[in-house]
C-alpha cells in the first residue's frame, strides 16, 4: 500500500496513520453510569442543565471534518464528526461573567478530565459528538458521546462525556496534572509536554521523583501543578510558568528562575539560597505577585527587577505577596531590589538577616 500523504500540511513531528486505522489511546472503557447516561453542565452558571442522550440528539446537529493529532505523534485527517455545538449547550446554562475555564469530566474509573479556556472552546467551535464517519462512535472511541476540540492535541477531546464544569479558575486535567502533558496542547507549537526538551517518558520520571536538579527546563509550563517538595537545585528555569502552582517546601537553591512567572504560587517553606556548589538563586525579573512566601528563605539571592506585588491605578497595593516574620531575607538580597524601591515595601514584614559572603552569580 502506498504510504498516505497528507491532505493539508501536518503539524511538526506528526505522521499520518495508515488509511482506515484509528488507534485507541488512553482508557478503553467507560464506567457504566448508575442511571441513564446524561450530560450535564454545572459550576459557575446561571442554572445547571442536564440532557439525556435522546434530548441531546434532538438538538440541531453539526457535521464537521476534523484533523486528529495525538501527542504520541500520529495524525488522522478529515474525520467527519457529527454532534452538537458546545456553544449551544453553554448558552443553555448561562456561564457567569467570571467564568473562564471549562472542565470536561468522564464516566470512567479514574473520573478522567481535561480542561480548556472557555474563549478557546468558542473560537475553536468545540462540540460534543455522537458519530464519526457516519457511524455511531464506538465505545473505545468515546461512545455514546465525547468532546471534540478541533485544533488541539486529541488529549483535550474527552471520551464518555458525563459533566461539563464551568470554572472561574483553571483545574488541570488527568494527563496534565499527573503525566506532564502541556496544558496548552497546541500541535502547531508542539505543546506536548511540560518543557520542549522532554518526552513522555522523561517527564513521567521527573514528576515521579519531583527532581529537576541541574536540568535545563527552559520554557517549562507548570501553572497550577502540585509540585510540593520539588527539588530544583541548580535547575535552569528561566521564564518558567509556575502561576498558582503548589511549590511548598521546594528547594530552589542555585536555581535560575530569571523572568519566571510565580504569580500566586504557594511557596511556603521554599528555599532560594546558595547551593552546595556556591551558586546563588537568580530571581531577576521574576514575578512573585500574590505568592505565599511565609517560611521562605531568600538568602544570597539576586532579585534585581523582581516583582512582589502590583498596584492599582491610584497606587494602592493590589496583588501583594504574603510575607511574615517567618520569611527570611538577607540584606544583600534585599539590596539587589534597590532599582525598584516600591517592591521592597512588599517585603517589609520579613525577618532581615545579615548577609553571608557573596556567592557565584549565574
Ligand atoms: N475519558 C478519557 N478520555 C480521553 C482519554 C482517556 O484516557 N480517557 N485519553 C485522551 C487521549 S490522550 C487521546 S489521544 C484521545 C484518544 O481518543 P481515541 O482513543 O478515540 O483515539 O482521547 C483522549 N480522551
Ligand atoms: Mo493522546
Amino acid at each position: 500500500m502506498p504510504s498516505p500523504s497528507p491532505h493539508v500540511p501536518l503539524p511538526p513531528g506528526q505522521q499520518l496513520v495508515a488509511p482506515g486505522k484509528w488507534p485507541v489511546v488512553g482508557e478503553r472503557l467507560p464506567r457504566t453510569p448508575d442511571g441513564p447516561w446524561t450530560v450535564s453542565i454545572v459550576g459557575a452558571v446561571d442554572r445547571n442543565v442536564s440532557w439525556s442522550l435522546d434530548q441531546l440528539r434532538e438538538l440541531p446537529q453539526v457535521t464537521r471534518r476534523i484533523d486528529i493529532h495525538c501527542v504520541t505523534r500520529w495524525s488522522r485527517q478529515q474525520v467527519e464528526f457529527t454532534g452538537i455545538s458546545l456553544s449551544r449547550l453553554l448558552d443553555a446554562s448561562g456561564p457567569s461573567p467570571t467564568a473562564q475555564f471549562v472542565s470536561f469530566i468522564a464516566h470512567s474509573e479514574r473520573e478522567h478530565s481535561t480542561s480548556l479556556p472557555l474563549s478557546l472552546l468558542h473560537e475553536a467551535d468545540a462540540f460534543v459528538a455522537f458519530q464519526a464517519d457516519g457511524q455511531p462512535l464506538t465505545t473505545e472511541h468515546g461512545g455514546p458521546v465525547r468532546a471534540v476540540v478541533p485544533g488541539r492535541y486529541f488529549y483535550k477531546s474527552l471520551k464518555w462525556l458525563a459533566r461539563i464544569e464551568i470554572l472561574n479558575e483553571d483545574r488541570l486535567g488527568y494527563w496534565e496534572a499527573h503525566a506532564g502533558y502541556h496544558n496548552g496542547a497546541d500541535p502547531w507549537n508542539e505543546e506536548r509536554f511540560l518543557a520542549p526538551s522532554l518526552n513522555a517518558k522523561t517527564v513521567r520520571a521527573l514528576l515521579a521523583k519531583r527532581d529537576f536538579s541541574g536540568l535545563d527546563l527552559r520554557g517549562l509550563t507548570a501553572a497550577g501543578m502540585d509540585l510540593r517538595k520539588l527539588k530544583a537545585t541548580g535547575a535552569k528555569l528561566r521564564d518558567a510558568h509556575f502561576e498558582r502552582a503548589d511549590l511548598r517546601l521546594s528547594c530552589f537553591d542555585g536555581v535560575n528562575l530569571s523572568g519566571a512567572h510565580l504569580q500566586q504560587a504557594d511557596l511556603r517553606g521554599a528555599s532560594f539560597c546558595v547551593d552546595h556548589t556556591g551558586l546563588a538563586a537568580d530571581l531577576e525579573g521574576a514575578d512573585l505577585s500574590g505568592a505565599d512566601l511565609r517560611g521562605v528563605k531568600l538568602i544570597g539571592a539576586s532579585l534585581f527587577g523582581a516583582t512582589f506585588g502590583t498596584f492599582d491605578a491610584s497606587g494602592a497595593p493590589l496583588l501583594s505577596v504574603l510575607v511574615d516574620e517567618t520569611t527570611q531575607i538577607d540584606q544583600s538580597s534585599l539590596a539587589s531590589l534597590d532599582a525598584t524601591p516600591a517592591q521592597r515595601e512588599f517585603l517589609r514584614d520579613a525577618t532581615i538577616l545579615s548577609s553571608p559572603p557573596p556567592a557565584i552569580r549565574h
